[in-house]
């Protein structure tokens, strides 16, 4: 088993100085699950999977704490990825605002802190902008972008490899949320804050369409899957796991690669088959609908799209944690060339359409 990361060890450090598990609330604990197992559901083709049946259940449980809670509800960042769009989008008089690095005010979860996150032990919600300066605000990917990702690669469907999938793609372009909004949401314990259910909703939805391009295209199920998985990469939490389970969900496959038989990390008892789907989880996804028009912004300039940069440097340090230098060089010059060919779309003003399924999946079908 290789060697736990400071990051686990000051995560159990503080577990430990909190009472353990048994002591955190509930909306922690599904963090720290996230954080725990954040080496394998992040860096390989698990990650919509995984994502998807996270989601549904957390949804699910908020179902069941609140009846008149409806569900989940998507925010389309990617139609407003220009700051001068996204920051004054009313979506912040619901969740909290951000008055520059530092705790958010408003919101459910002002004031409530998180003594479990290690680095944020005194704080609540932390971000890292102030959403009254649209100026300073970093642009969230374009539609542009995601519609480049499925032109290069999704005809292919999931993912080939551990580069150059679409899966992949749209793994390192999520990111970018993250690490936009900075605090706890540019951790492993992001589901601390409610952006991430949000955010995550979003992704699933635009998973969702592209399966139902696929669909479309008559590509059969187990074809729309493929790639690598957590079991081609070394991995301390699944090597936890092991230890914990002498007889570990370990899927009996030729090949560690992804397929319709691959448990899904945590739900152990659940498969690739089981959760490949929205409509497994009566997921439905009604179009997106614009709030309230946003506030004039002093400055009149209609403000061109915003070229999407590279990630940070702490993303890629912390989705290859356990790769070598040089699959993280190739992973990081590849997806700097889609952002390339993504931003030269941009810039002469082409757009792609992002491929929207034209029929809703049929129950049959599934
Ligand atoms: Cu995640």
């Amino acid at each position: 088993m290789t060697s736990l990361t400071d990051s686990h060890l000051t995560a159990l450090a503080n577990l430990a100085a909190n009472g353990g598990l048994a002591n955190l609330t509930i909306w922690e604990q599904i963090a720290f699950l996230h954080h725990t197992a954040g080496d394998i559901i992040h860096g390989n083709n698990i990650f919509l999977l995984f994502h998807r049946k996270f989601t549904a259940w957390v949804e699910g449980l908020l179902m069941e704490a609140n009846p008149d809670f409806k569900g989940l509800f998507y925010w389309a960042t990617h139609a407003e990825s220009n700051p001068h769009q996204w920051g004054p989008d009313p979506i912040w008089d619901h969740l909290g605002k951000a008055p520059g690095f530092g705790s958010i005010i408003g919101g459910p979860l002002e004031n409530i802190t998180f003594p479990i996150v290690p680095g944020h032990s005194d704080d609540s919600i932390v971000r890292t902008y102030n959403l009254s300066d649209t100026a300073s605000l970093p642009p969230f990917v374009s539609a542009e972008v995601y519609a480049m990702a499925f032109h290069d690669f999704a005809g292919q469907g999931f993912g080939l490899g551990f580069n150059g999938g679409w899966a992949q793609f749209i793994q390192l372009l999520h990111f970018n949320f993250h690490d936009v909004q900075g605090g706890q949401m540019g951790t492993f314990w992001s589901p601390i804050d409610f952006l991430f259910w949000l955010h995550h909703s979003n992704i699933d939805h635009i998973y969702h369409e592209i399966q139902g391009t696929w669909h479309v295209m008559n590509m059969p199920q187990d074809k729309q899957i493929c790639g690598n998985s957590y079991l081609n990469v070394s991995s301390e939490s699944f090597s936890a796991e092991l230890q914990l389970n002498p007889s570990p969900p370990h899927p009996n496959h030729s090949t560690n690669n992804l397929n319709l038989t691959t448990p899904i990390p945590y739900f152990w008892e659940e498969t690739v088959d089981d959760v490949q789907f929205s409509a497994q989880f009566c997921v439905q996804y009604a179009p997106a609908v614009k709030g309230p028009p946003p506030v004039p912004q002093p400055s009149t300039s209609p403000a061109p799209a915003k070229r999407f940069t590279n990630l940070s440097a702490s993303v890629w340090n912390k989705l290859f944690a356990n790769r070598t230098p040089k699959e993280r060089a190739d992973a990081e010059a590849e997806f700097g060339d889609i952002v390339a060919r993504a931003n030269e779309k941009i810039d002469v003003k082409i757009t792609k359409s992002v491929p929207q399924a034209r029929r809703r999946r049929g129950s049959s079908s599934v």
